[in-house]
């Protein structure tokens, strides 16, 4: 029997190249606030709203490992980080625990780090520096995830996403780029690895000359397929401007987005 995974934030673009990649290996409950379309035979939609604890509660039964990748996946308001990120994070992890859900993987970003520079190598345990309110958001899911392996049990796998497309587009994404096959094989090892507890992970391939080294996710067995450097051919190789952050720090333009002035 398939086990059955609940992923959230489903309606986004990671989740459509995940299911894609995983194919019919798992039944997929499939949750956002936005409609999900073109559902397959081994998938079911089930709307949700990450503020709305009861609501998250009610997909759980049954449900035996979680893939959350829902909430604000950019810089933007203080208000829509605090109710997707932060709240939404907490009301997963302990919706989780009410319900008897003890696996999650918790997709975090490459931006609770965006504050490193790109001349600098980090591995995955490296201090926080985030770039962001958004990054600072993805810090407090990791921490939900420390805790809830420490105090529930829970296994967690916190991939720090780099950018998931098809190849990469900039200089940037030499580092950070994620091919959607690569991705998949981390949720699964996030899916089955017994005896996970906590561990944090680069979400990217196997990318040559990347400012990450990837040693914990080499140990739990992720062997990537693909290279952002077999595409550098398409890309701008102008030395980066050491004047513009953007150009000069890990996390790109979202170490000077604002939120727009909203509050
Ligand atoms: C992220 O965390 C975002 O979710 C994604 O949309 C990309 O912007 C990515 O970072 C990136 O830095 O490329």
């Amino acid at each position: 029997m398939p086990k059955t995974i609940l992923i959230t934030g489903a309606a986004g673009g990671v989740a459509g190249y995940l299911r894609r990649e995983l194919g019919t290996a798992y039944r997929l409950v499939l949750s956002d606030v936005r409609p999900v379309d073109a559902l397959r035979a081994h998938e079911t939609f089930r709307a949700a709203d990450l503020t709305d604890m009861d609501a998250l509660r009610a997909l759980l039964p049954g449900v035996d490992a979680v893939v959350h990748l829902g909430g604000q996946s950019v810089e933007g308001s203080w208000n829509a980080v605090l109710d997707r990120n932060i709240v939404g994070a907490y009301n997963l992890f302990e919706s989780a625990r009410q319900e008897g859900v003890s696996r999650v993987v918790f997709a975090s970003s490459c931006h609770a780090v965006g504050f490193y520079r790109l001349d600098e190598t980090i591995e995955a345990d490296a201090y926080f520096k985030p770039d962001s309110r958004y990054g600072v958001s993805k810090v407090f899911g990791e921490a939900l995830g420390a805790l809830y392996a420490d105090k529930y049990g829970f296994d967690v796998l916190a991939i720090r996403i780099g950018n998931v497309a098809e190849r990469p587009v900039d200089r940037r994404r030499l580092t950070s780029w994620l091919s959607p096959r690569d991705l998949a094989q981390l949720v699964r090892i996030g899916i089955e690895t017994p005896a996970l507890g906590y561990q944090v992970v680069f979400g990217m391939s196997r990318n040559t000359g990347s400012c990450w080294v990837n040693s914990t996710a080499y140990r739990l067995g992720y062997a990537p397929q693909d290279d952002a450097m077999d595409h550098a051919d398409r890309i701008d190789a102008s030395p980066p401007d050491p004047d513009d952050p953007a150009q000069v720090y890990q996390g790109g333009p979202f170490v000077l987005a604002e939120t727009g002035g909203d509050p």
